[in-house]
């Protein structure tokens, strides 16, 4: 079976995904292509007190040194790419060029890290006392909780651990229940990593494969100093409060409901393309996917009817065959929620093309769909509302800033854009009238960023910040240090407390 052959080629033991447990069906054709063994809650005792050790030695072995090891799960994962890439596309069904580039991400977030281990920076900072100096020193904080979902099965869980190890950190993933192969595979890359560093501890970086009780160890013992979660905002929430609750570290990277708006100046080529990827990528299971549309009146019937035109043309099918561009939604109740959407956008005054299953030839039990273009008469109650499925709600504007207040208006605040050749849009847009969301693009869709910058949104999106720019500050803690090399012993504030 090619699942044999894909884990082969990474060195998978058929032991670890042909084993009694937690059965996994592709939801390419919903047969079943292996079984993972699972632990329970109170497994996850030995795993975070093992944990716990390996941070407490991984936090001696300088940064410079802990980047080697994430250069050699780079290099592997260049090695492993093609096999990887192939298994995301198998288990999670998005497109193997997706699966692919989720695996390159994960190669990039390994380059970035290792430079970053050389740049852990802190700042000096000028005292008002003489014979003084001021220091920022980042610190590692201990184990880091990873708790991922299945759209982005194995990036996700690379952005947070190659981040973490780098910073001084132990790693405890608990990966979507739905996508366990993939974790699977990517423990045994990491594990062959540590086997050519030769010398990382014992337990440094764990896969918990279990069910929501095992996430919920990760949110609730203290001994996770950072809880990094990516999912919905129902669960997102749950963390969230878990964590605050112990006053842990959590970064929330949650739902999307992205927009974009379509100017009348803008380049409709660039636009339409920019839109078509975003909305029908990865069947719209991104959280960056575009989802509102808000196009200028004067353009609005051209542009609808030219993307209703592409979304005619769009390959979907078996998401394993070259040249298909949409894959199936993960399972049936994912179906069950873009239908009862859709039922939805009609009551509420939309007018839907498309969003019907259709068959796809030896991939029958799968749940394929026509992506869906909704137009809508207002900004109503389910366009406000993020579903994880191809749908994307269309609406006409008349004035910028009343189309940045419909962005803005959603409960979500990830990611948006703006397509336009208007200068004065443009720096609008991105502006502090502009988009409130964590990413505001201009000329490209929402979706499909690069690790360089921070990945994240504001409101219920959680806030939190992931991958590149300074995000690794939330795997570390900051210490002030303010240090006397004089003779004297003069107080900050003026105060004078001579006997
Ligand atoms: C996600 O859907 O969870 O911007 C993240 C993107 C990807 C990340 C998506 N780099 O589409």
């Amino acid at each position: 079976m090619k699942i044999d052959a894909i884990m082969s080629a990474m060195g998978v033991p058929a032991s670890a995904y042909q084993a009694q447990g937690l059965e996994v069906f592709s939801p390419v054709n919903g047969e079943k292509i292996g079984a993972v063994a699972t632990i329970q809650a109170s497994d996850a005792d030995a795993a975070l007190a093992l944990s716990v050790k390996a941070f407490k030695e991984w936090r001696h072995v300088p940064a410079p040194k802990r980047g080697e090891l994430v250069r050699i799960l780079g290099e592997l994962l260049r090695k492993y790419k093609q096999p990887l890439g192939e298994l995301v596309s198998m288990e999670a069904g998005k497109i193997v060029q997706e699966g692919l580039g989720e695996v390159q991400e994960m190669i990039d977030i390994c380059d970035f890290a290792v430079g970053l281990s050389r740049q852990l920076y802190g700042l000096t900072i000028a005292s008002e006392r003489p014979g003084h100096r001021m220091a920022e020193t980042w610190h590692p904080i201990g184990v880091c909780g990873v708790i991922s979902a299945f759209n982005f099965p194995v990036a996700v869980w690379s952005w947070n651990a190659a981040l973490a190890l780098v910073c001084g950190n132990s790693v405890v993933w608990k990966p979507s229940e739905k996508t366990p192969l993939t974790a699977v595979a990517v423990q045994a890359i990491m594990d062959e990593a540590i086997s050519l560093f030769g010398a990382a501890p014992e337990g440094l970086s764990q896969t918990l494969i279990g069910g929501r009780d095992v996430g919920e160890v990760l949110t609730k013992d203290a001994r996770v100093g950072i809880v990094s979660a990516t999912g919905s905002t129902e669960m997102g929430r749950a963390v969230g409060l878990a964590v605050a609750q112990r006053f842990g570290r959590s970064i929330l990277e949650l739902g999307g409901n992205n927009a974009g708006i379509i100017s009348e100046t803008a380049d409709l080529d660039l636009a339409l393309r920019g839109i078509l990827f975003s909305a029908v990528g990865t069947a719209g299971q991104r959280c960056t996917t575009l989802r509102r549309l808000f196009v200028h009146e004067s353009i609005y019937d051209g542009l609808v009817s030219k993307l209703k035109e592409l979304y005619g043309k769009v390959r979907i099918g078996n998401p394993l065959e070259n040249g298909t561009l949409m894959g199936p939604l993960i399972d049936k109740a994912s179906f069950d929620r873009m239908q009862s959407a859709l039922a939805s956008a009609k009551e509420q005054g939309g007018q839907v093309t498309g969003g019907e299953r259709i068959t796809v030839a030896g991939c029958e039990n799968g749940y394929y769909v026509k992506p869906a273009i909704a137009e809508m008469p207002a900004q109503t109650a389910i366009v406000l509302q993020e579903t994880f499925a191809p749908i994307l709600y269309v609406m006409k504007y008349t004035n910028f800033e009343e189309a940045i207040e419909a962005n803005n208006a959603s409960h979500h605040g990830l990611s948006s854009c703006v397509f336009t050749t208007n200068l004065r849009e443009a720096e609008l847009f991105t502006s502090d009238f502009g988009s409130d969301c964590g990413i505001a693009n201009v000329n490209i869709g929402p979706s499909g960023a690069e690790i360089g910058g921070a990945f994240g949104g504001e409101k219920e999106t959680g806030g939190g910040r992931e991958s590149g720019s300074d995000a690794w500050k939330g795997y570390m803690r900051r210490a002030t240090n303010t240090i006397n090399y004089s003779k004297e012993l003069p107080l900050a504030q003026g105060i004078d407390f001579s006997l």
